[in-house]
């Protein structure tokens, strides 16, 4: 097989790379290793940046988020019993974010990617990269147990943390950063309405907890666990008690119970490889960095990386220029470390960290209290919160 951009994984990253370059008319394949019901029964993001909405918009993939996606102008952070609200659309002149399930995104580009007639090989087996520092990279694997080689010019490493496409590179090469949070979250989905109109973060001495949403009929919620933390120890009716013990009154009043119809426990870490490229290959999305989901930008980044890695295989292949590809790792870099700050600051911000001392706790408590009495502080969360310019 031959194709010009073999994408490593059909994940939000690599559907929306594989959609923005169909329609570039730049050929294409999907390698994917679980299957297609595997990657749509993911349940992760919720919250997309108006940056993402735009890149959707732009690939075709938009009209049902246009329709369905709930624009939130303000965000809800409470502590020491009282909410507060941030008020996104003010402090940022104008912005907002959508919130739209990740799996509904994956959904769209799926969609269009039938729609356009393009391949994406799933339940792919063995998967391994071959001489990704010369101009002819190959991508072997098997399908049913039948060996497959796809030659191509470029192979976009779009496979996620686990994956292997970081892996590919000689460690001589790469540089990581790992930050690993000592608790979890525990995420529950329950089709009743949500408990509040906006997102709510909550700090409590109990933990952190998070009220979300998906539609005005499908809420999503989160506590903070212990590292180690198992999800069968985990009753629905425990799960909201202690949600509803971590929340301010009026918000406890209104969560309303129901059967959970997914229940897991996501680890947190903050972690990035430098490069995002070795030879003709290039990462992009969790296969290059991870995000605590307390700041929402796991999905945004990715969705940043594809919009610069997008551009750049354009200029390759349409205007045959090497600018946009030499200079992919450090463009995407510069904007992810901003957001695994951001993200780093507001895990510090709003979770409970037992080994933290009686110091580095008055300091949690300090940052809380300048957020909210300075104009400034919100405003500066704010335009992180709805996303940096791309
Ligand atoms: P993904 O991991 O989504 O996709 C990678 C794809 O590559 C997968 O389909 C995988 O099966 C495939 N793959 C892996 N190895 C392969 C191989 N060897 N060969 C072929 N294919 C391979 N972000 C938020 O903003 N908010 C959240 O609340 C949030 N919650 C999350 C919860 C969990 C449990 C996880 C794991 C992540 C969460 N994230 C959240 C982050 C998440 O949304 C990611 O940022 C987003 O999925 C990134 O998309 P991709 O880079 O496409 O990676
Ligand atoms: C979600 O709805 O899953 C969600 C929302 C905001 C976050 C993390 C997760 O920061």
């Amino acid at each position: 097989m031959l194709t010009q951009v073999a994408i490593i994984g059909a994940g939000p990253a690599g559907l929306l790379l594989g959609q923005l370059l169909s329609r570039a008319g730049i050929d294409n394949v999907i390698i994917e290793h679980r299957s297609l019901d595997h990657v749509l029964s993911r349940i992760r993001a919720g919250v997309l940046e108006q940056g993402m909405v735009d890149l959707l918009r732009e690939a075709g993939v938009a009209d049902r988020l246009g329709r369905e996606g709930l624009v939130h102008d303000g965000v809800g952070l409470a502590f020491g019993g009282a909410l507060h609200r941030v008020d996104l659309k003010a402090l940022t002149g104008g912005n907002t974010v959508t919130v739209y399930g990740q799996t509904e995104v994956t959904q769209d580009l799926v969609a269009a990617r039938e729609a356009l007639g393009r391949p994406t090989l799933y339940e792919a087996e063995d998967v391994a990269l071959h001489d990704i520092d010369s101009e002819c990279p190959r991508v072997t694997f098997r399908i049913g147990g039948e060996a497959r080689e796809l030659r191509c010019d470029v192979i976009a490493g779009c496979d996620g943390f686990h994956g292997i496409s970081r892996r590919a590179i000689p460690e001589s090469a790469l540089t990581c950063f790992e930050r690993v949070y000592p608790f979890g979250w525990l995420g529950l989905l329950v089709d009743r309405p949500p408990a509040a109109h906006e997102l709510v973060y909550a700090h409590h001495e109990r933990g952190f907890a998070l009220c979300s949403m998906r539609s005005a009929e499908r809420s999503r919620y989160y506590v903070q666990v212990p590292q180690d933390e198992r999800v069968e120890a985990w009753s629905d009716e425990a799960f909201f008690a202690e949600l509803r013990r971590r929340l301010p009154a009026e918000v406890a009043a209104a969560v309303v119970d129901g059967p959970s119809i997914e229940k897991s426990i996501a680890p947190l870490r903050s972690f990035v490889a430098e490069p995002m490229r070795f030879g003709r290959l290039f990462l992009a999305g969790d296969a290059a960095h991870i995000v605590p989901p307390t700041g929402a930008k796991g999905l945004n980044l990715a969705a940043s990386d594809i919009r610069y890695l997008h551009d750049a295989l354009r200029e390759h292949f349409l205007d045959h220029s090497q600018a946009g590809l030499n200079g992919y790792s450090a463009r995407a870099l510069a904007r992810v470390w901003k957001a695994e700050r951001f993200s780093w600051w507001m895990t510090g911000l709003l979770h409970r960290f037992p080994e933290r001392n009686a110091f580095e706790q008055r300091m949690q408590q300090a940052e809380l209290d300048y957020l909210f009495s300075s104009q400034a502080a919100m405003a500066a969360m704010a335009e992180n919160y709805v996303g940096l310019p791309y």
